[in-house]
Parts: C-alpha cells; structure tokens; sequence
C-alpha cells in the first residue's frame, strides 16, 4: 500500500465525502441495501473504518487534527444508520398491516343462488292448490309393514294384484319399500276418527325398468276425503276442479274403467292433451288425452280394516305421480332429466328461483 500523507489521506476523506451525497443511509432503499452500505463504510475493511486506521501513519500533530473529523463523520453516519433502519422497519410493519387489512373496496363474494327443484316446486303447487280444497297434510315412512302396503288394502297375500307392484323387500326383514302412498289412508284412517280430507306426498320405489316416462323412485301425491255419502260425482268434481287449477282452465279430464283392489269403482283418470289441445300429437300418441292418476271409491273392506263402518262412511281415493305432472306443467319429455342434476337443464326454471 502507498505511504499515508497528509494530502493522500485529506484527498481520500473528502472523496469519501463526497461519495456520501449519492450513497449516504437515508437513500437506501431496503434494509439488505442498509446493510451493504453499513459494511461499506464502517465494516471491518469499509472506506471509514481504513481511514481511521490509516491515522497512525501521520505525525501526532496530524492525527490531533483529522483524528476528530473522521471520528465526527463516524458518529453521524452511526446515526443516521440507526434512524434509517428504524424509519425502514417501521415501513415494512405499516406494508405488511396494509397487505393484511380488509378491503372494504373489494366486491363481495355472491354464493351461487340456489332454485327450488322442478319437483318440489310441482309438489308445493299440488299442495297449494289441494290445501285450499280443504285437504290437510299427512305422512307415512318410506319403509312399511306388508299389512299396511297390501292386506289392509284389499290386496291379500297371492292376491294376483301383487303382481302390479314390483317390490323392493328389505334383506331379513318382514318390511319393504312402500310401492306406493296409499298405505298413509291405512295409517290415518287407524289415528283419526271420520271424516278426514288428507293428501300425502311422498317418495315411492318400484322395481321397475328405467326409461323416459318411469322411474325406480318416484312422487305420489295420494288423496283421501272420509265423510258420509261421499260419491264417485265428488271425487269427478274435485279433480276436475284440481286438474284445471293446475293445468288452466280449459283442461278436461276423462275417466276410464280400471282396477284397484283398494277402490270400487275404479278409475284412470286421463287429462286433455296440453300440447296439441286435444288434437293429437307425438306426446299424447294421437289420443288427445294424458294419463295422469289412478283413482276410485274407498272399498268397503279398506274400511272395514281400519275399523270404520262401511255401512255410515264412504270415501273417494286417488294416487297421482308427481313427475308425470312436472312433466306435463313444464314440457319436460324424460323422466331422467329430473335426477341427473345437471344445472343446465334444472336452471331452465327461472319461475324456481328463490
Ligand atoms: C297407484 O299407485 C295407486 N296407489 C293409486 C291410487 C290411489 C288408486 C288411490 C286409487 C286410489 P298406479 O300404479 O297407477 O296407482 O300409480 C299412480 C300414478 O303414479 C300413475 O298414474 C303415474 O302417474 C305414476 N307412476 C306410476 N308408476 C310410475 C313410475 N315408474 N315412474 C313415474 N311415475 C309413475
């Protein structure tokens, strides 16, 4: 190293200097660059520190008099470290706060609007229409003794008519999946006393073949009205009335001869196709007319079984499939698309949403 003077170390000091404007603490941008700088300068080997070092190669009388400066430019570049590392620290508590606080400029996050589904909305329409005809709610278990599903419907054990209903029987157990919703006018009329006006809807299971107009699980919407001199001319009027509430007012309903064990007499109840008004179409196979329910006059022994005296008290039945409705109020042509829960399809019912 060259010999230390006078003039090369004053020459160095004020090089040092003058480096400060452009490098000096208060313009570091970041802690790391603090940092670096610090080391620079007042490291181990930094500019000031080989300076102050250098001091020994003087005269004493030189030292006496830059030995102050030097020391003088330490203590303040020691400070001014200090107050930019705390001023630095104190921006980066304030950066992190503002990264963590709520934005109350942010939009709000909107969850998905849910619809209520085609079915229930069907269901809650047949309800509607049917509470205010005075008939009142009642339920039954999915789950149902044979008695109340068959026998105590007029449908004894090897009577053929079990045949209409492929069961679903549970594994080591007298009980199975309910066929249908009649077995809640068993379980009614056995808790309450006559007359009664009741519906019941509910989910019913068939062992059945799956395909566009029939399902393995379905709705039932069973009705039953108990009173004296009930006749097939009420149950006429009450669906008629029913059917055009639901489907307007032009609607007409035919009924056909049929066979439940349960009704005498007993009746398909078809109603004036909605698509072609009754002309024929693809949907009505050209009949004109959409099968919709099966219905009749309560059977003496169905009153019989449940302690009612078929002798004072008469009463109409009828058994109608929910999907069938929503099929038909809502142009639906398979039966499937209700199950599938593809929202393509289930969001096509705006009047749904809630
Ligand atoms: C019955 O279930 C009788 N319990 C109805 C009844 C009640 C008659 C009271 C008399 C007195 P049926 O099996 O026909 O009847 O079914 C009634 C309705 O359920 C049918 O008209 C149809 O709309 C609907 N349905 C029947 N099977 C299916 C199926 N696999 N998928 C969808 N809907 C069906």
């Amino acid at each position: 190293m060259a010999q230390v003077t006078r003039k090369s170390w004053e020459a160095a000091f004020a090089k040092l200097e003058a480096s400060l404007k452009k490098l000096s603490p208060s313009k570091a941008k970041d802690l790391a660059a603090l940092d670096r700088l610090r080391v620079a300068l007042l490291g181990r080997s930094g500019t000031l520190t080989e300076l102050l070092k250098s001091l020994k190669d003087l005269s004493i009388e030189e030292r006496r008099e830059l030995g102050p400066k030097a020391q003088e430019l330490r203590a303040a570049l020691e400070a001014a470290f200090d107050a930019r590392k705390t001023a630095l620290e104190a921006q980066a508590d304030d950066d992190a706060a503002a990264e963590n606080a709520l934005d109350l400029t942010l939009p709000p996050h909107v969850p998905p609007r849910g619809r209520v589904h085609p079915l229930t909305s069907t269901l809650e329409e047949m309800t509607r229409i049917l509470s205010l005809m005075g008939f009142s709610w009642a339920e039954g278990p999915l789950v149902e003794s044979d008695d109340n599903n068959f026998t105590k419907l007029n449908i004894p054990e090897h009577h053929p008519a079990r045949g209409m209903f492929d069961t679903f029987y549970l594994k080591d157990s007298p009980l199975l999946m309910r066929t249908h919703t009649s077995p809640v006018q068993i379980r009614t009329m056995e808790s309450t006393r006559p007359p009664l006006r009741i519906i019941s809807p509910g989910r019913v299971f068939r062992h059945e073949a799956v395909d566009a107009t029939h399902s393995a699980v379905f709705h039932q919407v069973e009705g039953l009205y108990i009173d004296k001199g009930v006749s097939f001319a009420d149950l006429k009027g009450t669906l008629d009335v029913f059917m055009q509430k639901l489907f307007g007012a032009k609607t007409r309903t035919r009924f056909r001869p049929s066979y439940f064990p349960f009704t005498e007499p007993s009746a398909e109840v078809d109603v004036s196709c909605l698509f072609c008004e009754s002309k024929g179409c693809s949907i009505c196979k050209n009949s004109g007319w959409i099968e919709l329910l099966g219905a009749g006059v309560v059977h003496p022994n169905v009153l019989s079984a449940v302690g009612y005296d078929p002798e004072v008290w008469s009463g109409f039945a009828f058994g109608i499939g929910v999907e069938r409705i929503a099929m038909l109020r809502l142009g639906v042509s398979d039966i499937r698309a209700f199950y599938e829960n593809d929202l393509r399809f289930l969001k096509q019912f705006d009047e749904n949403l809630v």
